[in-house]
């Protein structure tokens, strides 16, 4: 099939565009680069060394890969996405080129403006451009378990059957989200399932739990294919975290009092159910919702698991629990369906596998390039506030607002 990922230079996108083209797909990565961008605004870096995209595009070949298109350019601008959209006329869109970090967007006004006008604006382009330009295709969008928030009962995939005053119907699960960013992704999921119903779009939302791991078995074939491992405190996940603190000797930074749960997958996974989505699309018309997590851990289970692992590897680490910088709950019922996946033949790496091999391990190999400073939280969610070295009220990068 022809692919446009949209975000393939991102810590998601670029393993998956390695794994289409791998399966013998015809890939197209699109990214503007604000991504790295936002690494210099925060004074961050990537734990493992990423090169340029045009450079690992180039090792992909190398290699042996199929070649990988790219286009530069940035959703916002309708111009760009048209022409890209019209000259491809791809069979399938992947999209994961949003601005992804909660935390980010919860800094101030301009942060979280420039949010919601990425993420927003920028997959109202890619509605329009898939429906006037190539209206069969199917756009697999990411999405995050995050959308629902943590309610008292089960979650569902997408949709709920509710009875009220004695009638019945089945309708989008409610969503209480967490963040401005959080918000975005609930903003997007309505843009999206409105154009299924009056245009006849096919799409697959993923609502996604939180990613970690760093290594697949395309970005492991070359050191220049290697992917993105974020630890700082903005885009850094918390399992990333956890890993690279324990291999520098960092305490595990465990927020209030650890009884988040969240739905968790290994990256390996979340480039197979891209592939997945992909092969059995969506009929016209039609807006599915996939549940994309494989298990389900509470933030404190996560530090003992990365503690009892580190103690394999000979390295003590102590768990300190932070006053936690976010608004939520810190305890409370978790239980999210994530069956529909399973069902189309996904077979999940488990976590309890990978993490000596695919990420203890890697945090150990390049501790040597740890910023101890981008490991403790500074953006305090009551306030809006990032306290910072240097203090950054709006985003450094243009901004068409
Ligand atoms: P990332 O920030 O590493 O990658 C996003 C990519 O999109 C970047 O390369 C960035 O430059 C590009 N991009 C952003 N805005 C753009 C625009 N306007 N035009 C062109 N390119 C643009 O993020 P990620 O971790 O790879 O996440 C990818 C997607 O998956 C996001 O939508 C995110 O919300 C979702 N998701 C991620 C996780 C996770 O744990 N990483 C979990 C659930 C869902
Ligand atoms: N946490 C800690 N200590 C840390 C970092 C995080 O206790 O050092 C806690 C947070 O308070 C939160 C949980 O760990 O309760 C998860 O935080 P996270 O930073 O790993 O993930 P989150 O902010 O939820 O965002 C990530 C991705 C986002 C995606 C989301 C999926 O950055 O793009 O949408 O995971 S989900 O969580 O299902 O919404």
């Amino acid at each position: 099939m022809k692919i446009l990922v949209l975000g393939g230079d991102g810590y998601c996108g670029w393993p998956t565009s390695l794994h289409l083209s791998d399966a013998g797909h015809d890939v197209v990565i699109v990214d503007n680069f604000v991504r790295r961008q936002i690494d210099h605004e925060l004074g961050v870096q990537s734990l493992t060394p990423v090169v340029g995209l045009t450079e690992r595009l180039r090792a992909w070949r190398e290699t042996g890969g199929r070649p990988v298109g790219l286009e530069v350019g940035d959703l916002l601008d309708w111009d760009f996405v048209a022409g890209l959209v019209e000259r491809h006329r791809p069979e399938a869109v992947v999209h994961f080129a949003e601005q992804r970090a909660a935390p980010y967007s919860m800094i101030s006004r301009g942060h979280a403006i420039y949010t919601q006008h990425n993420n927003v604006i920028g997959n109202l382009n890619v509605l329009f451009a898939i429906n006037e330009f190539a209206p069969d295709c199917h756009l697999v969008k990411l999405g995050t378990m995050g959308e629902y928030g943590t309610p008292n009962i089960d979650i569902e995939e997408g949709f709920i059957e509710i009875e009220h005053n004695g009638r019945k119907d089945t309708l989008p699960y409610p969503k209480q989200p967490g963040s401005w960013y959080h918000l975005s992704k609930v903003h997007d999921s309505h843009n999206i399932m409105f154009a299924c119903k009056i245009w006849g779009m096919r799409a697959t939302d993923l609502n996604q739990g939180v990613v970690y791991g760093t290594v697949t078995p395309q970005t492991e074939r070359n050191e220049r294919l290697v992917n993105r491992f974020d630890y700082d405190e903005v885009f850094g996940t918390v399992l990333n975290r956890f890993c690279i603190q324990a291999a520098i000797g960092h305490p595990l930074t465990v927020y209030g009092e650890g009884g988040q749960t969240r739905g968790f997958l290994d990256i390996r996974d979340t480039v197979r159910c891209i592939e997945l989505a992909i092969e059995n699309p969506a009929e016209r018309g039609e807006f599915r919702v996939f549940n994309q997590f494989t298990e389900k851990f509470s933030v404190r289970q996560l530090a003992g698991m990365v503690s009892d692992a580190a103690a394999k590897l000979g390295v003590e680490t102590r768990i300190e629990k932070q006053p936690n910088p976010r608004v939520e709950s810190e305890e409370h019922y978790y239980n999210a369906k994530h069956t529909r996946l399973l069902d189309l033949g996904l077979e999940p790496h488990y976590l309890s596998d990978a993490l000596l091999d695919s990420l203890l391990n890697i945090a150990v190999k390049h501790r040597g390039r740890a910023d101890l400073d981008a490991v403790n939280p500074r953006v305090d969610w009551r306030t809006g506030r990032r306290s910072l070295l240097e203090e950054v009220d709006e985003p450094a990068y243009p901004s068409t607002l």
